[in-house]
């Protein structure tokens, strides 16, 4: 890989936190790292931002509501609280879906909310809310209905859980059930996704035993298809011939989530949003769960791999080479094209809790070098590897791994693998049951820093001079007005998909438009005005 000089890390981890008053420094300090994929160092995440940085994280609501629960094609995902929630919340995370008849319920263009006012925070809302999931109930028969709580909720003492409960038992054939994702619980969105995780095993895997067909199954957990991404997944799984029993949650149903258990084996693309979910339907059902990873051609080729050698069997191994010798061809004649003007460039990440890691794949394979990456809130295993941290598994119910165990239906718990296979399969080198992290595949030297804050941000900027920042819609046009391009790692900027081979190609081209565009040449950054002499003379 082209490796690109960079500046002293230690003077510019100095630069970012000498403004910030002693205790402040003191805390920003130990989520600014600089990396050393041999001996990865300790990064501090998952903390309170400190009150008044402007952060880029979102709320735990965001987390449940719109990234776990939001993608599902046929629940009446209803939101308790007041209407800017949910107004606000709209269709703004691309997820897309795809009906297989024009006629199959899709709510996902739907934007329900109990529309709370200070009467029903005064005297409770609980009624409107059991007034509301009737009206649903009428208007479309869903199979299932989720109730979302908003802050105020927890703050009056609605009971979500109890209203539900009512509910579907009055309704009889639609499954109703709520989750307590007010904002304010947890630090970040990281909190929404364990609640949704939580909820969604409860009240739906597990709900239909009907055998899945197909002779490898497997569920993709942690893919949402923003920009169509699951699309893209589907083809090349279609191709190799292996079956989708479910998806949590892109392009997803009820139906196949209910049915999630019948599969051999689960996936996980994004790890920070749903490691819960593999680890419960591990303890329960006897699935193991393997990290893979579909953004970046080589990546996706790897993944296929890994998937053929934990099924070991010989056609399919054949048939997915057969699929990857297809496809990279196609790719490298882009990379090809593309790579002497992107080679030797530089980039940034500061997305979620997962794509920051991954979208330096797609980079290396322009020949480009990350700088600096970070994420809003994941934890320490997504940074260090997921040995890190001790194995602390919360069921559906908020109990223990061994009440989980002792509740799994003996019926369906079958152990997919004996321990035997399962230590093969990892000296083979396939991380079952684990995760690497994101430092040991970051260059030495480069920065890591956790939830990041604006005024870093900035800073980081106005010291390397990165070709490419990638965040999403807060930063992308402060960014761009000092004149880098931001690449928005979120919605893809109304582009996509990236995964797989045919998403490495539209990725390459996307970023090649970026980088080479000579209007940024034309844009002044605030230090560069004369008036303004330097970055903190502008913003005084
Ligand atoms: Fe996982 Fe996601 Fe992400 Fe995430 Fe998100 Fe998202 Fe993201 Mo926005 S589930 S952690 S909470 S990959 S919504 S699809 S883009 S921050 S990096
Ligand atoms: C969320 C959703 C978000 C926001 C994206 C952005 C998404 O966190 O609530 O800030 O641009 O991907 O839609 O992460």
């Amino acid at each position: 890989e082209a490796k690109v000089l960079i500046p002293d890390p230690s003077r510019i981890k100095e630069e970012l936190i000498n403004k910030y008053p002693a205790k402040v420094a003191k805390k920003r300090s130990k989520s600014i790292v600089i990396n050393d994929p041999e001996t990865v160092p300790e990064v501090q995440a998952n903390v309170r931002t400190v009150p008044g940085i402007i952060t880029q994280r979102g709320c735990s609501y965001a987390g449940c509501k719109g990234v776990v629960l939001g993608p599902t094609r046929d629940i009446v995902n209803i939101v308790h609280g007041p209407i800017g929630c949910s107004f606000y919340a709209w269709l703004t995370r691309r997820n897309q879906t795809r009906p297989e008849k024009p006629t199959d319920e899709n709510y996902i263009t739907y934007c329900f909310s109990t529309d709370m006012q200070e009467e029903h925070v005064v005297f409770g809302g609980e009624k409107k809310l059991k007034v509301a999931i009737q009206e649903a109930y009428d208007l479309f028969h869903p199979k299932a209905i989720a109730i979302f709580s908003t802050c105020p909720v927890g703050l009056i003492g609605d009971d979500v859980h109890a209203a539900s409960r009512e509910m579907k038992e009055k309704l009889g054939d639609c499954n109703v059930f709520g989750f307590s994702c007010e904002g304010y619980r947890g630090v970040s969105q990281s909190a929404g996704h364990h609640i949704a995780n939580n909820g969604v095993f409860k009240h739906m895997v597990g709900n239909n035993n009907t055998p899945a067909e197909g002779k490898f199954k497997l569920n993709l957990l942690g893919e949402y298809n923003i920009g169509g991404d699951a699309f893209e997944i589907e083809r090349i799984f279609e191709k190799c011939g292996i079956t989708l029993v479910a998806s949590f949650s892109g392009n997803s149903t009820v139906r196949a989530i209910e049915n999630a258990h019948m599969a051999d084996l689960n996936v996980i693309l994004c790890h920070r949003s749903i490691n819960y979910m593999g680890d419960m339907m591990e303890v329960k059902y006897g699935i193991p769960w393997m990290k893979v990873n579909f953004v970046g051609a080589e990546s996706s080729a790897k993944s296929l791999r890994k998937i053929a050698e934990y099924f070991g069997d010989e056609e399919l191994k054949a048939r997915i080479e057969a699929v990857i010798a297809e496809e990279t061809p196609k790719v490298q004649a882009i990379i090809d094209e593309i790579r002497p003007r992107t080679e030797g460039k530089t980039a940034m990440l500061f997305v979620g809790g997962s794509r920051a890691h991954h979208y330096q794949d797609l980079f290396a394979e322009l020949g480009m070098t990350t700088l600096a990456a970070g994420y809003e809130f994941a934890h320490r295993d997504d940074y260090e590897g997921r040995e890190v941290l001790p194995k602390i598994k919360i069921d559906a119910d908020s109990k223990n791994i061994e009440e989980l165990k002792v509740s799994a239906d003996p019926e369906l718990y079958k152990p997919r693998k004996s321990e035997a296979e399962l230590e093969e399969l990892k000296a083979k080198g396939l991380e079952i049951n684990g995760y690497e992290g994101m430092m040991k595949q970051m260059q030495k030297k480069s920065l890591v820093i956790d939830d990041v804050s604006h005024y870093e941000s900035e800073k980081l900027i106005e010291l390397y001079k990165p070709d490419i920042f990638c965040a999403g819609i807060k930063e992308k046009y402060v960014v761009q007005k000092m004149g880098v391009p931001l690449k928005q790692l979120h919605s893809y900027d109304y582009g996509g998909p990236y995964t797989g081979f045919e998403g490495a190609i539209n990725f390459y081209k996307d970023i090649d438009r970026m980088v080479n565009n000579p209007v940024w040449k034309l844009i002044k950054a605030p230090w560069e005005k004369e008036e303004s002499g330097s970055l903190e003379a502008s913003y005084v």
